[in-house]
């Protein structure tokens, strides 16, 4: 196979097709430098005909970039040896959307689905020498509302004209993105020619398990170009061990069953490693290797267990055998502008994620069928995946011509992704049988247009070509109505979105909760970058217009009055907006902890940012994490301790994710903001693995007669001297705590290489205490954290700064 790439280099300029170009903007229509994979956008960027949409309110004024046509051309050169090939291909892993493809004028091909990649014979089109490709892209706004007028109105959320089109759902604006709705090449585009034959989408298929074996079957597809006998190669490498089979290419599909002796499996974060093996197929022709592809696979059983119990039916996640309580958060696409998204923000992003404990992302069907970096980073992390098809929030059309896109679709994605262990879960959509039963109540989901996606086409899919992890109709569903607490999984929005506050948690007693939130402003040095100073209030129209929920700064000061004091300044509003954040999501997962395996998942919404706004992430579009972000590492922790109140006092709780029995020490103590002690116990415990478990009740008449605005309880988990979990029970809200008289001591010294570590000590007790250095991003190892009265804690950091610098920059803040 033979390769020659067209990415780089291209031309591109604006077609006024629809004559809606305001005249300001007319040198948008002359040819300009692009750069690919690309979008207009950033095209347009570069060359500074649009301003930064991000920053200010810029959004509003590249509105007019979404109605033009846009034209995409370059020239390139093919040599004498390529054409010579049996076979030429044009393969354009991504054009977003309506595209027209030209090779030296004549058409190729048109496209109109950007979540697949596409394959045109173009051999008779190429020749010597020069040739010019050229791609025009249709605007996809105008398009989609054409759409909308031709097949009828249908009930969706946000922009009701985006369901027409295979375009990511996102970009036609959501409650938390800005509608910048971008059209360009936006994934590798290359020629490829080959000989003899070609091999595809091949497919590792685990059969059987056991300590000694395991048994897998390996196919692939086989285009033959000659009537002569080929013959299929096999290796199947991983471990200590090959294994290698060669059989006659005979079938379109060709399979062979390979035993791989001392298997050795792929295990969730937090539940062991994530070995991976390798399969080299090779397609061979007369002692000549045609056709070669590469396939990293790993060994791993998942089932989604849903048996009757108690409160209805569960909904757990098993894997090699073992109930895993899922961890996790949803993830959005992380750039409004997808080839921006560098392989770097991935891997800090996910690593992130499994860093504070997470086994789960769950990527949201808005968005778009993640790069191949996310799920290589995602099998390589332990991250189960669960994958929604993109479809989100609304009716969608159900003509014939849709359905067969929505089929060729499914089949490139499931072809593309289902060697990736991190994946355990396909699910339909998001939320479209929950919006339309809560819109007509009296209706059926089957009603609903496009429903027959989800109950047959796409689950058809998923077993005909996949079969090897469940199928989930809709996030959420169940049977009854589909968003059940006792069936299925759940989605729980009365808090937040429908004004409830947090406490409101602990009454939800979802089976398996894929989505709850809460708000917080994004950092101040990400806002700072597309604010001036005269903006940074929470009510200024930038920042309000960098909400995109309705009454979403309404909701924030409510939710922040709640609970502390109302915000004196920019900081204070962004500060104490992020820590109510991080309480609330406390709250829900220590709660849904506690139910373990009651319920057995819970992932927030959302893990991420698409542009700097105040949203549900826990870390920014800055890719800064936020308070809740910290607040995650603790309580996703395996060992967790945490409090309930009850009537007749507060119940402390161990949790236990690991797979191994917990024996140590919980120590309780109720005490004064200024470390006076009034009760405490120390208790020997034994938790069994995979389990929660409540270890006491501290009676009311301990804490009775105590100043509940100077109160709280302390607890911690300790084995073998190290404190493994430790939380806090507080009797007040911080708005109405006493004041405190005191201040954090700390001391910066020098720490290992390139190293800092900061000791911080006060004689009060001190919450949500923030650090920083003042004008730089650090990342330090805890953050956001409570401090003890009494008590050292150690928190160690990277800075290119001088010890000198650092230590006059350092700066503390805590309620
Ligand atoms: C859920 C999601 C998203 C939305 C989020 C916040 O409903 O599925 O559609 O952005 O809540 O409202």
């Amino acid at each position: 196979m033979k390769k020659l790439d067209l990415n780089g280099r291209w031309m591109f300029k604006g077609v006024d097709r629809y004559k809606k170009l305001p005249r300001i903007y007319r040198h948008a229509l002359r040819w300009m430098k692009a750069t690919v994979p690309g979008t207009v956008h950033t095209d347009l960027l570069s060359h500074k005909v649009i301003p930064d949409p991000f920053h200010g309110m810029n959004e509003h004024r590249v509105e007019w970039v979404e109605s033009l046509a846009w034209v995409y051309r370059r020239e390139f050169y093919v040599p004498e040896g390529f054409l010579s090939e049996e076979r030429i291909s044009l393969v354009a892993d991504g054009l977003d959307t309506f595209a027209a493809i030209r090779m030296n004028g004549k058409l190729v091909a048109k496209t109109e689905n950007m979540f697949i990649a596409h394959r045109f014979d173009v051999k008779k089109h190429l020749r010597r020498g020069k040739n010019r490709i050229e791609i025009m892209f249709d605007s996809p706004a105008i398009r989609s509302r054409i759409l909308e007028r031709q097949y009828g109105p249908l009930q969706v959320s946000h922009e009701h004209s985006r369901v027409y089109v295979r375009k990511a759902q996102y970009s036609f604006g959501w409650d938390w993105g800005p509608k910048l709705t971008t059209s360009g090449i936006w994934r590798n585009i290359y020629l490829e020619g080959d000989s003899g034959g070609r091999i595809s989408n091949p497919f590792v298929k685990l059969r059987s398990i056991n300590k000694k074996s395991a048994v897998v079957d390996v196919s692939v597809e086989v285009e033959k170009y000659t009537t002569a006998l080929y013959t299929l190669r096999v290796f199947v490498g991983g471990g200590n061990n090959g294994v290698e089979k060669i059989v006659p290419a005979t079938s379109p599909v060709t399979k062979v069953r390979i035993r791989i002796p001392e298997p050795d499996v792929w295990w969730p974060n937090g539940y062991g490693n994530q070995p991976m093996y390798t399969a080299l197929l090779s397609l061979v022709l007369d002692g000549h290797e045609v056709s070669q592809i590469e396939v990293p696979f790993a060994l791993r059983r998942v089932r989604l267990a849903q048996e009757a119990d108690s409160e209805g039916r569960s909904f757990v996640f098993e894997v090699n055998g073992r109930r895993i309580f899922c961890k996790g958060a949803d993830w959005i696409p992380a750039d409004s502008f997808i080839p921006r998204i560098s392989d770097d923000a991935y891997e800090f992003l996910l690593r992130s994620a499994r860093d504070a404990h997470m086994n789960m992302i769950r990527v949201w069907g808005g968005g778009f069928y993640e790069q191949d970096q996310f799920y290589k980073l995602c099998d390589r992390m332990g991250l189960m995946v669960w994958q929604d098809f993109m479809f989100a929030c609304g009716e969608y059309p159900r003509h014939p011509e849709f359905l067969r896109q929505v089929r060729a679709e499914a089949r490139s994605v499931i072809c593309r992704l289902r060697n990736h262990p991190s994946i355990v879960a396909w699910c339909g959509n998001n939320e479209c049988e929950w919006l339309f039963c809560t819109e007509n109540p009296d209706k059926n989901p089957d009603a609903m247009s496009g429903s027959v996606m989800y109950r047959s086409l796409l689950p058809q899919a998923c077993r005909k070509l996949d079969g090897t992890r469940p199928y989930w109709r809709s996030t959420p569903f169940g049977s009854g109505f589909p968003n059940s607490e006792t069936n299925g999984n759940h989605h729980q929005w009365h808090v937040w979105s429908h004004w409830k506050d947090y406490a409101e948690y602990e009454k939800d007693s979802g089976r398996f909760v894929t989505e709850f939130g809460f708000q917080s402003p994004a950092n101040r040095r990400t806002l700072e970058d597309v604010t001036t100073a005269a903006d940074r209030y929470p009510q200024s129209p930038v920042m309000e217009h960098h909400n995109k929920q309705t009454e979403g700064t309404e909701r924030l000061l409510r939710f922040q009055s709640a609970h502390y004091t109302l915000p004196g300044d920019f900081d204070d509003f962004i500060y104490k907006g992020q820590l109510v954040q991080a309480d609330a999501l406390k709250t829900a997962v220590e709660h849904w902890r506690r139910r373990k395996f009651k319920t057995a998942g819970s992932l927030f919404w959302q893990l991420n940012d698409c542009w700097p706004v105040s949203s549900w992430s826990v870390i920014d579009s800055g890719l800064r994490p936020k308070a809740a972000y910290y607040a995650a590492r603790r309580f996703f922790s395996p060992l967790l301790v945490s409090f309930k109140r009850v009537n007749a006092g507060v119940e402390c709780w161990i949790t236990n994710d690991r797979l191994s029995p917990f024996k140590g020490v919980v120590n309780l103590s109720l005490q004064s903001f200024g470390g006076r002690v009034s009760w405490t116990t120390s208790l020997p415990v034994h938790i069994p693995p995979n389990r929660s478990r409540k270890i006491v009740r501290v009676p009311g008449i301990v804490y009775k007669n105590l100043n509940p605005r100077n109160t709280y309880l302390v607890g911690g988990i300790v084995r073998g001297g190290i404190t493994e979990s430790e939380n806090r029970f507080f009797f007040s809200e911080p708005k109405h705590w006493e004041k405190r008289s005191g201040t954090i001591r700390t001391k910066v010294v020098r720490s290992g290489k390139g190293g800092y570590a900061v000791t911080l000590w006060s004689g009060i007790f001190c919450k949500g205490v923030r650090l920083e250095i003042d004008g730089e991003d650090v990342w330090f190892d805890d953050n956001y954290f409570d401090l003890d009265p009494g008590v050292k804690k150690r928190i160690v950091f990277e800075s290119a700064l001088q010890l000198r610098d650092v230590r006059k920059r350092f700066c503390v803040r805590w309620i």
